[in-house]
């Protein structure tokens, strides 16, 4: 039935039938042709495009041409039922006794609707509750086959799927984005030989030695559990009262601290796999082995005052930001890059490689380029997909092997056991997400959901019922490299763990003026938010053992009028390290290759702007991959100087000024003079100025800087201001734009 429309768009044309005696005799329910053919057909499918969605899957590099496929569901075109299957007649109300009348417990359709909807949660990761993933796939630079046996590295060219989650550690599920924290980079990969998860973090290294302090360290960075306070933040008593009575989480603290812990996107964030593992080759030699994902859009961060903002502005800012850039076609990519040394090799070095608050140098292993990923895919369904997988460090696949690192030992155990209470039962490698494309035969039998139906009477090896099947595959399985061991039994820890300190001022030297800046500038703010003075002085106790300057700096700014000693070192005696520099530890050091693509402009508009030079500025950023919107005072056609129209589809308030990379501000006198007295407009520019953006004013558009207090006769790459637009002045802007940011124009306090 087509029923009436506004504007296109269908009225509820079976409203009337749910009252009275019509009640008795519910119509079919209504379904419309949707207007543009593009959309007709289903809203799931990859053949249409505008209902979710990138690209057509490219055959044989997703995971979706695997498991995924069956399990879709798609609703276009059909009656609805019960989840038995029965049509149901009437979705709207309730049985009743009488049109007034009690309900009645027999109806077993609202019974199993609501049932449904109570049970529609599940619990929510402990840790790494919130986050976002894509598809993709790795592709292998050349055959590996002396270094491991690994499948995905078997030969040059070869694609293996991938599905990809990236996360933050401390806040709840629907908490915001752009917390300070670490951010999981968790890649299963669909390998042909099974599912091998590189469970990492945007940051090469952890707070913690030893997985039995783990659930100390959540406890204390959780909110705290009086009070349930503060959600996604760090800044708090109990964090800081666990850290500073823990040297060992100073060189994590470090990263996150620095703006490592406010990426501008997951897709500009390095990824590591922490813990040294083993590669292992056909012939059973073992090498120690590090993970390294590096960004080809380069390793971007916000400042702290655009994250706050963000958080209100844009709760769901990185997760859009992944969902947009795969939607335009704009994927992602990531080279993965491996350290690969020897024991005689590890046994030099100055710090321990099973300690994983530890990186290696790479001015002492060079990182070796093996692949690259490419994310290219948005998942169908946020829950089936990114809720429901499971990574577990203990999925590794032959050629991939462990190392003695504690801390892993404990993880290989911890993520199997929390997909049990998570995903309710042992059958979580079923959920089509999680299920391997390699085929799977065993004798594991029965438990909650279980899916597969196992045929045959025998389910228990040898047996002679079944030929023996499925037989042990011996040495073409997984065999784990045997590595002698013959100690005694005991707690405690080797001698190098007792290090704390040597890598975080490593981190600190090597960071650039501004970075060190926002590191001092992030531990005043989160200790300024700490209530009990004893947990303050004892965090600057600590940071005198990292750098004199960064602990008198943050004392300074805590308003500590003396500072307190040193905090006592474990170990005795000066361990000195290799380097106290390094050129790979700055974010400045990987701008990537992508230029300006997909940063987003702003650039503004009100009535009578100059539409040629809106036209110039915008069609020379989208030239080059930039993402433009025309942002107003409301939403609106906006009547140009001319007899034209520019199209405002952002305005001031809904897309405010923290959620744009940068802002071009064109000619026009009274556009000029009506956003002169727009105190949005004026936020909005003051705001792009302090967060270090690029800017650029034509013409009469400099008035509104200058009206915003904005410093126009400072000397700063970041800031183009020309007569009239052109060619020139958008080549400067854009350039100004290829370095992201100028933070040379920060100020305490600031200029604006
Ligand atoms: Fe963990 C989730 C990364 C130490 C126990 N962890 C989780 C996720 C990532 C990491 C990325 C989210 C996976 C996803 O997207 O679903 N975790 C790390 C890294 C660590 C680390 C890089 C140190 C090098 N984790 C760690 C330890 C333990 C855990 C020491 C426990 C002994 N982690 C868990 C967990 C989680 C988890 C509780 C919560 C949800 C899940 O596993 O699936 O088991």
């Amino acid at each position: 039935a087509t029923g009436e429309t506004v504007d296109g768009m269908p009225a509820n044309a079976n409203k009337p039938a749910e009252y009275g005696k019509a009640a008795a005799n519910p119509p079919v329910g209504q379904t419309v042709e949707p207007a543009d053919e593009s959309v007709a057909a289903s809203t799931l499918s990859e053949a249409n495009e505008s209902a979710k969605t990138g690209e057509k899957a490219a055959a044989g590099v997703n995971a979706a041409d695997g498991t995924l496929p069956r399990v879709r569901a798609d609703g276009s075109g059909q009656a609805m039922t019960t989840n038995q299957g029965v049509p149901v007649a009437d979705n709207q109300s309730s049985l009743k006794a009488g049109l007034r009348g009690p309900a009645l417990l027999k109806d077993f359709i609202l019974r199993e609707k609501i049932t449904h909807f109570d049970h529609e949660r599940i619990p929510e990761r402990i840790v790494h509750a919130r986050g976002s993933a894509a598809h993709g796939y790795f592709e292998c630079h050349e055959a590996l086959t002396e270094l491991t046996c690994a499948s995905l590295f078997a030969e040059a060219g070869k694609r293996t799927p991938v599905f990809v989650r990236f996360s933050t550690v401390a806040g709840e599920r629907g908490s915001k984005d752009t917390a300070r924290d670490v951010r999981g980079f968790a890649v299963k990969f669909y390998t042909d030989e099974g599912n091998w998860d590189l469970v990492g973090n945007n940051i090469p290294v952890f707070f913690i030695q030893d997985a039995m302090k783990f659930p100390d360290l959540v406890h204390s960075v959780k909110p705290e559990p009086h009070h349930g306070m503060p959600q996604a933040a760090s800044a708090h008593d109990t964090f800081w009262d666990f850290i500073s009575l823990m040297p060992e989480s100073i060189h994590t603290i470090m990263w996150v601290m620095s703006d490592r812990g406010i990426p501008r996107s997951y897709r500009m964030m390095q990824g590591f796999g922490v813990h040294t593992f083993r590669f292992v080759n056909a012939e059973g030699q073992a090498r120690f082995v590090k993970f390294h994902w590096n960004p080809k859009q380069g390793t971007h961060s916000h400042v702290w005052e655009e994250a706050v903002k963000i958080s209100g502005a844009d709760p769901d800012y990185h997760r859009r930001d992944l969902w947009e850039a795969i939607e335009a076609g704009e994927h992602p990519e990531w080279e993965l890059g491996v350290q690969v040394f020897d024991e005689e090799q590890a046994a030099q070095f100055s710090f321990d490689v099973l300690d994983a608050t530890k990186l290696i140098p790479e001015e002492l292993v060079p990182v070796r380029p093996i692949g690259r990923m490419v994310l290219n895919r948005n998942p169908d369904n946020f829950f089936a997909e990114t809720e429901q997988v499971a990574f577990c460090t203990a999925h590794v696949v032959p050629g991939i092997d462990f190392s003695n690192d504690p801390l892993l030992a404990g993880r290989i155990h911890s993520y199997v056991d929390t997909q049990l209470s998570r995903l309710g039962g042992p059958n979580f490698h079923e959920i089509p997400i999680n299920a391997p494309l390699a085929p799977l035969h065993n004798n594991q039998r029965d438990g909650m959901h279980r899916q597969a139906i196992h045929r045959g009477r025998v389910a228990y090896e040898p047996n002679s019922l079944a030929g023996g099947c499925p037989f042990q595959a011996g040495a073409a399985g997984y065999v784990p490299f045997p590595e002698p061991v013959s100690d005694v039994e005991l707690r405690g820890k080797p001698e190098k763990f007792a290090e704390h300190y040597n890598q975080a001022a490593l981190f600190y030297e090597s960071q650039t003026e501004f970075e060190q800046r926002h590191i001092v500038d992030a531990f005043s703010f989160e200790l300024s938010k700490v209530t009990v003075p004893g947990i303050r002085k004892r965090t600057v106790a600590m940071l005198r053992n990292v750098s004199e300057p960064l602990a008198a700096a943050v004392a300074a700014n805590l308003g500590m009028e003396e500072l307190p000693d040193p905090l006592p070192k474990a170990h005795e005696k000066a361990i000195k390290p290799e380097l106290t520099r390094s050129k790979h530890l700055s974010l400045t050091a990987r701008p990537g290759e992508t230029g300006i693509r997909t940063r987003k402009v702003a650039v503004m508009v009100a009535p009578g702007v100059d539409g040629a030079s809106v036209d110039s500025v915008a069609q020379a950023l989208i030239a080059k991959g930039a993402v433009v919107r025309l942002v107003g005072p409301r939403i609106a056609l906006i009547p140009t100087a001319g007899n034209g129209h520019v199209d405002a589809d952002a305005s001031f308030s809904n897309s405010p000024s923290p959620l744009f990379d940068a802002v071009a501000v064109p000619n026009g006198k009274s556009a000029i003079e009506a956003l002169c007295k727009d105190g949005k407009a004026l936020e909005f520019v003051r705001d792009q100025f302090r967060h270090g953006k690029p800017m650029m004013a034509i013409g009469d558009a400099r008035r509104l800087f200058e009206e915003a207090g904005i410093p126009v006769d400072r000397k700063d790459k970041g800031l183009v201001l020309p007569d009239s637009a052109g060619s020139a002045s958008n080549d400067a802007f854009i350039k100004a734009l290829e370095q992201h940011r100028h933070p040379e124009r920060e100020t305490d306090p600031p200029a604006v």
